[in-house]
């Protein structure tokens, strides 16, 4: 997708602090983090949201998101957000998974 920005990220054309790939998922630190660590897991793919995640694409960022856990060496906890369309506050529609880590979190969220 031409003028997905993740899309472009993941071909390369946008840089991006990688944190982990494989060849169904990338991911890299957010531009905007809101915790001490703020990776975003996308799948390669183009998929707006939650909704269009398929089941072989749901077992590959799953992996994915197991790796990264194990390589940041998250065993304190983590917390994983995919904010979904307008009141779920989505901007970029593109599928991507906060993994956010470094401090406690509260709750509920804004
Ligand atoms: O989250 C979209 C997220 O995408 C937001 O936390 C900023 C991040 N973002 C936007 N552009 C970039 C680039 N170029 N690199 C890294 N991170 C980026 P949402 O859940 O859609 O509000």
């Amino acid at each position: 997708m031409e003028n997905c920005l993740f899309c472009r990220l993941v071909a390369g054309k946008i840089p991006a602090t990688q944190v982990y790939a494989d060849d169904e998922t990338f991911a890299f630190k957010d531009i905007n983090p809101v915790a001490p660590g703020h990776i975003l897991l996308i799948p390669r793919r183009h998929m707006e949201n939650m909704l269009d995640l398929d089941d072989a694409t749901a077992l590959a960022m799953h992996r994915a998101l197991k790796n990264i856990v194990a390589a940041e060496k998250l065993e304190k906890g983590f917390r994983v957000v995919a904010n979904t369309g307008e009141h779920g506050g989505q901007t970029v529609f593109h599928l991507h998974w906060h993994i956010l880590f470094g401090r406690h979190m509260g709750w509920p969220p804004g």
